[in-house]
């Protein structure tokens, strides 16, 4: 007997959102593109875990809850409710989905907060200074930005408040040295560079201690000892990413896949999740993440989302009208991966219709109705391999390497481009050796032709999985490839001469507007 493959782990994590409003395209973002990579790691052997959820305390969800006319259990509750069903649309294959509000967090979160106390890192002390509730973040009155109405605000344009109360302050400035030596130990810990580089100017620039606990509102995990506390939101939240694995329990199952290897977040959190988090992991004595990778941001159509604007954009529309999978692809492929871009109408539309439906489903669709007229439905055999078919076969083989290296280099938006060089090398080929015109002259050759334009499809097919998991499972059903043979190892064993191909279809229809 074989002894079973020992896999090797991979965690991956978005933020956790809050649910103070309705989820849209942004929030989409950051969840398909680690989707993209949890997927590609399962298919690369990886045993994953992935996870995501929604962040529910602090004075900002409890000021929408009453703006609501709600309490604020049932108002997360429903708000949560629609995070989930994103997650749902969008296809996501995570493996769980935590709420800061259920009792396995809080109660390991609670376990946290005692283990930075008894590590002496915590302190009672009086916070006076600026916070801004929409970030939910303390600042500094040099870190404030003068708008034009003369009024002070956060970095992120959110209006900010003098707080002054009695608070618990987390020993921030003790870590300072541990933390650049982090960063230059890992180069690869925080990334983009652009990221790294702020990061590295703000712990230089000297840490003082942060306030991590609040008096003046109550909807929060209360501090343990102290009831009339509630822990500062950001440092709940943080912790999700340990206790959805089972802490403090450090011998439960899901605690073998600590420390993360990939936190993905937008580049506006991460300070928090770069500074703060190892910090606090530090002083807990505990392993800390690989890597934090944050993305660019969205604009749509020019202009930055916002409740102001009310243009936020929702994904359920979009998918009515574009379909999943094609939404899936733009977004990966429009803007390069740890950069801001747009999103717009027209670009999507373009995308689709060239990319997508002329040159991917036309090639698919050359090939299998090709062959469902002219070669019996079965999948052909390979023939004499001429110079042009070696080259081709030989640009399917080296892709997965190439796309492995793209996205374990984060730039997903080039493992697409790497995989359309192909696409668009297959079209020539096809162009090129012209089966309809061997179908009579050389019927063999023609067999042969097209068996290694349905090898190059194998190629694209799987490793197009992890982008568009609907339509590839479809294009892998015309090629016949057994479920549990969709993965990189089974790549040269998947196809198998003579089987019988399903009638094929359209994989992507051309986007008309609607008159
Ligand atoms: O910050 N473009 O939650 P949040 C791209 N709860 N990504 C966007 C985006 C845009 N226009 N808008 C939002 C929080 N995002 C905290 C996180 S983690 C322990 C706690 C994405 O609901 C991006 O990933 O404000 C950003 O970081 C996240 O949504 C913010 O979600």
């Amino acid at each position: 007997m074989t002894p079973p493959r020992i896999r090797p782990r991979f965690y991956i994590t978005t933020p956790i959102y809050y649910v103070n409003g309705a989820p849209h395209i942004g929030h989409a973002y950051s969840s398909i593109a680690a989707d993209v990579i949890a997927r590609f790691k399962r298919l690369d052997g990886f045993e994953v875990f992935f996870l995501t959820g929604t962040d529910e305390h602090g004075q900002k969800i409890e000021k929408a809850a009453q703006a609501a006319g709600l309490e604020p259990q049932e108002f997360v509750d429903r708000n949560a409710n629609a995070f989930r069903a994103m997650a749902r649309a969008i296809n996501l294959s995570n493996d769980d989905f935590i709420r800061t509000t259920q009792q396995r967090h809080k109660s390991g979160c609670t376990a946290l907060w005692q283990k930075l106390e008894t590590a002496g890192a915590v302190y009672l002390g009086h916070y006076e200074g600026w916070y801004a509730t929409r970030d939910e973040a303390f600042y500094a009155e040099d870190e404030l930005v003068l708008g034009p109405d003369g009024i002070k605000r956060s970095p992120y344009s959110a209006p900010v408040e003098w707080v002054r109360e009695s608070s618990f302050f987390f020993k921030l400035s003790a870590f300072q040295d541990r933390l650049l030596a982090l960063y230059d130990q890992n180069p690869e810990f925080i990334q983009p560079a652009s990221s790294r580089n702020e990061i590295v100017a703000f712990v230089r620039a000297g840490l003082r201690d942060i306030s991590i606990s609040r008096t003046s509102f109550s909807w929060g995990v209360p501090v343990p000892g102290s009831p009339d506390h509630v822990m500062y939101v950001w440092v709940d939240a943080l912790a999700n990413y340990i206790t959805a694995m089972g802490y403090p329990d450090m011998q439960a199952p899901r605690m073998a896949f600590w420390p993360a290897n990939l936190h993905l977040v937008g580049k506006e959190i991460t300070r928090f999740h770069a500074v703060y988090w190892p910090a606090m992991l530090m002083a807990a004595d505990l392993p800390l993440p690989c890597r934090v990778f944050a993305n660019g941001w969205w604009t749509v159509e020019g202009e930055k989302m916002s409740k102001s604007l009310n243009n936020a954009l929702p994904v359920e529309p979009l998918i009515a009208e574009f379909g999943l999978d094609p939404l899936r692809y733009f977004l990966m492929r429009e803007m390069p991966f740890g950069n801001d871009g747009d999103f717009s109408r027209r670009a999507l539309i373009n995308r689709l219709n060239d990319e997508l439906a002329n040159d991917l489903g036309n090639l698919a669709q050359r090939i299998l109705s090709f062959i469902a007229k002219n070669a019996d439905g079965a999948l052909p055999l390979h023939g004499l391999m001429t110079e042009a078919d070696f080259l081709l076969l030989s640009h399917a083989r080296s892709l997965p390497g190439r796309v492995r290296d793209a996205i374990d280099g984060m730039a997903l938006h080039e493992a697409l481009d790497q995989i359309w060089k192909l696409v668009r090398s297959a079209n020539a080929y096809i162009d090129h050796q012209a089966p309809w015109a061997l179908r009579k002259t050389d019927p063999l050759r023609m067999a042969a032709v097209l068996r290694i334009l349905c090898d190059a499809l194998l190629v694209i097919g799987v490793l197009l999985q992890p982008f568009m998991p609907t339509t590839m499972a479809k294009l892998l059903d015309f090629l016949a490839v057994p479920p549990n043979a969709r993965d990189l190892a089974a790549l040269e064993s998947a196809l198998t001469d003579g089987s019988r191909l399903p009638t094929p279809s359209g994989l992507f229809p051309r986007f008309v507007e609607p008159a």
